[in-house]
């Protein structure tokens, strides 16, 4: 896959996408990233790439010429994913990221300023993504949280091949919790049933403990109420039986 980004500050771009997993899928080709510097497209004297907004009004926005150009020669087919990364977009999720992965190439927009001009919107992106609620001072972290995200379900990308389709969120619900060594941590110890080498019963505490945590921090997750109803009676039994489901308190 390969994933264009345009920027005003490719700079952002050189420490996190280079180390770890994302690395290692750049160096066996499995993934190529261009970064590239918005203002490298503009035609004018002064390479500008904001103006004021018409009808006035704080800050400034990012001028369409520019934007046009640079995706028109990245992408002159255009035949691939445009997204603008702002705070307007709809949602990012594990559900998108699996969906654009799909995808050979995507170009990611870093917006910046107070926005960008609304022709850039009607005419040239095909998508707008936001990672959450809250404000970013620009699009560029937010560019590098989806590169990140679509990258895990690329075949090859993790370790082992299922790794994205396992995880928290790909069954609706959140993991539960996880002990490695050693079995005795200044006093605190390990659930009997993960070290019991009974894998059904693993299975099921693993079942049970990331139902109970979904419905303790994530109720919303819980959208069938088949799920609920097997939640419910997750915890049920488990406080019956008591036998480590309980999360771990502060002290
Ligand atoms: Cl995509 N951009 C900005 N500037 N802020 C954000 C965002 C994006 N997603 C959440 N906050």
């Amino acid at each position: 896959m390969r994933i264009d980004i345009l920027t005003l500050f490719p700079g952002m771009f050189l420490g996190p996408l280079q180390e770890s997993i994302l690395k290692r899928a750049q160096q066996r080709g499995l993934l190529t990233l261009w970064i590239h510097q918005i203002r490298d497209y503009a035609l004018d004297r002064h390479q500008s790439t904001d103006d004021v907004p018409y009808g006035g009004g704080q800050g400034m926005l990012m001028k369409p010429e520019p934007l046009f150009r640079a995706v028109r020669t990245i992408l002159p087919e255009l035949n691939a994913p445009v997204i603008l990364l702002t705070p307007q977009g709809r949602t990012f999720s594990h559900t998108v990221a699996q969906e654009l992965a799909g995808h050979d190439r995507l170009v990611l927009l870093c917006g910046h300023y107070e926005g960008v001009d609304e022709r850039v919107r009607q005419h040239l992106v095909t998508d707008e993504l936001s990672i959450g609620d809250y404000v970013l001072t620009g699009g560029e972290l937010a560019a590098m949280v989806v590169v990140d995200a679509v990258a895990r379900f690329i075949p090859g990308v993790l370790g082992a091949e299922q790794g994205a389709y396992e995880d928290s969120f790909a069954g609706g619900l959140l993991e539960g919790p996880q002990y490695t060594r050693p079995p005795d941590f200044e006093g605190w110890g390990v659930p009997d049933v993960v070290r019991s080498g009974n894998h059904a019963a693993v299975a099921q505490w693993r079942r049970a403990t990331a139902l109970r945590r979904t419905m303790e921090r994530r109720p919303e997750l819980l959208l069938s109420t088949t799920l609920q109803e097997e939640a419910r009676a997750s915890v049920t039994q488990f406080q019956q039986s008591s036998d480590g489901l309980s999360e771990p308190d502060e002290t």
